[in-house]
């Protein structure tokens, strides 16, 4: 058996002494309370309560009642042992037009929720932007625009003046794919538009975004702070030898991660990716200088990983909604037509999703390799299954402990392999809404009973925090 899943090594496995165990949420997903203090809509408000879109009608209108519930979520996280949880800081609550002052009243919540944070010994780790913008800069043409990128850095800036005294970790972008891909290209996500040419324009403005807002967070942080980018990387693999799949595995990667870190970590756009694409765009909106201001030096890569992607030559017609992100007649693939995607063999999530921690391992060694040097965190790894209240009232998800189990042997034999992993955070502190998905799909390792707000920690929570309270892996059962 491949030594990166072994799911039951001889000897129990250590994780380094500093190694840092957090959870992770996101604001729309968990926060609630939307038209509360000034907070204005999201383009994920508009497009949840847009009929259609998301599954059952679903919206984040309440959520998980966060906004008001945080000092029993912040407890739920002392009993999880967790060092760290990272967040992230809805833009349309802390400076509701986009642009222009921020609101007091929004920045005093995050104040708060980091104080009450520190009060307990968990690190704060802040996400600026997880999808959630504000739907007064969608209305001015969204990430598409140059300008939203600008933006972006003004509302980076309010957010460290009020924050960086408390928080020292900082991640501008959660997954810009998705924001690009999945928002501007197949639609299965806020704002929900449709043109490839866009995505494309939209991930220029969001590496953009990032670039200026990384250095608006350096002349503003202290010299300790670390600043980071959270990117979904995506570990693509062809479906056979041939040099047909092969090549649709390297459009994959490239507009799956290249796109993001060919200019972020290494100062240019790949040439295959922007020859792959040249029939949807002629790439002009890229600036002479535009590479340069992404290049920005970073303290840590965040790294998402929850499922490999097995890809293959495709001589029909396009193919589309069959890549695991959502059902759609537009790809989130520009210039991709030809590739069709599969389903990796083996058990699957709620969500469908192959569970293949080999592929977190594999992933983990590219990044060691393709940027040496670069301290790396899981920022996301989790899964959903169809957890339930039994009778006695609690809730048992043993397909969530074996999962984390597996893939934390693989974060574990990564290191010992060279990765430089420093922490890792499980996805998700609290069952949430997940987007396209509404309330149907579960991540939390504490449930949510939605009629009444209540949390049940799942035992996923009582073995996560064996783990977090010795750093010991500890056995699935
Ligand atoms: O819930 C999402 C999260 O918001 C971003 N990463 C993937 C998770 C599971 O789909």
């Amino acid at each position: 058996m491949d030594p990166a899943v072994s799911p039951d090594a001889a000897a129990p496995l250590r994780f380094p002494p500093h190694f840092l165990w957090g959870t992770a949420t996101a604001a729309y997903q968990i926060e609630g309370a939307v038209d509360e203090d000034g907070r204005t809509p999201s383009i994920w408000d508009t497009y949840s309560h847009t009929p259609g879109r998301v599954r059952n009608g679903d919206t984040g209108d309440i959520a998980t009642d966060h906004y008001h519930r945080w000092p029993e979520d912040i407890e739920l996280m002392s009993g999880l042992g967790v060092g760290a949880y990272r967040f992230s800081v809805s833009w349309p609550r802390v400076q509701p037009t986009g642009r222009g002052p921020a609101s007091a009243k929004g920045l005093d919540f995050y104040r708060r929720l980091a104080d009450a944070l520190l009060a307990k010994g968990i690190e704060p780790v802040v996400t600026l932007y997880h999808w959630d913008l504000p739907q007064h800069l969608e209305d001015a043409g969204g990430w598409p625009e140059r300008d939203t990128a600008l933006r972006f850095a003004e509302y980076a800036g309010l957010v460290a003046d009020a924050l960086g005294d408390r928080v020292k970790t900082w991640t501008t972008l959660n997954e810009p794919w998705c924001s690009a891909f999945l928002g501007y290209g197949s639609g299965v996500h806020a704002p929900g538009r449709t043109d490839p040419a866009d995505a494309l324009r939209a991930a220029h403005h969001l590496n953009l975004g990032h670039g200026l807002a990384v250095a608006a967070l350096r002349e503003r942080l202290p010299e300790d702070a670390r600043i980071s980018v959270t990117l979904n990387l995506h570990h693509v693999r062809p479906l056979t030898d041939s040099a047909a799949d092969r090549d649709a595995a390297r459009r994959i990667d490239g507009l799956a991660n290249r796109v993001f870190t060919g200019p972020m970590l290494g100062g240019a756009y790949p040439a295959d990716v922007i020859e792959d694409t040249a029939s949807v765009t002629d790439w002009s909106f890229v600036h002479d200088g535009d590479p340069a201001l992404i290049h920005q030096p970073l303290d840590i890569l965040g790294v998402n990983y929850y499922s490999p992607t097995l890809v293959s030559h495709h001589d029909g017609p396009p193919l589309h909604g069959a890549d695991g992100h959502g059902a759609s007649d537009h790809t989130p693939w520009p210039g991709a037509d030809h590739v069709a995607f599969h389903q990796t063999p083996g058990e699957r999530t709620a969500m469908g999703w192959t569970i293949d921690p080999s592929g977190l391992y594999e992933l983990l060694l590219r990044v060691r390799d393709d940027h040496p040097g670069l301290p790396l965190m899981i920022t996301e790894n989790g899964s959903a299954f169809d957890d339930y209240a039994g009778p006695d009232g609690a809730v048992r998800d043993p397909e969530r402990v074996a999962y984390l189990h597996g893939h934390l042997t693989a974060v574990h034999r990564a290191i010992e392999a060279g990765a430089d992993v420093r922490g890792y955070f499980l996805w998700s502190l609290l069952d949430n809404f997940e987007w396209g998905y509404g309330y149907s799909k579960r991540f939390g390792t504490v449930y949510v009973d939605y009629a009444t707000q209540r949390r049940i920690p799942k035992s996923s929570a009582h073995w996560y925090a064996k783990l977090t309270r010795n750093g010991t892996l500890p056995p699935r059962d």
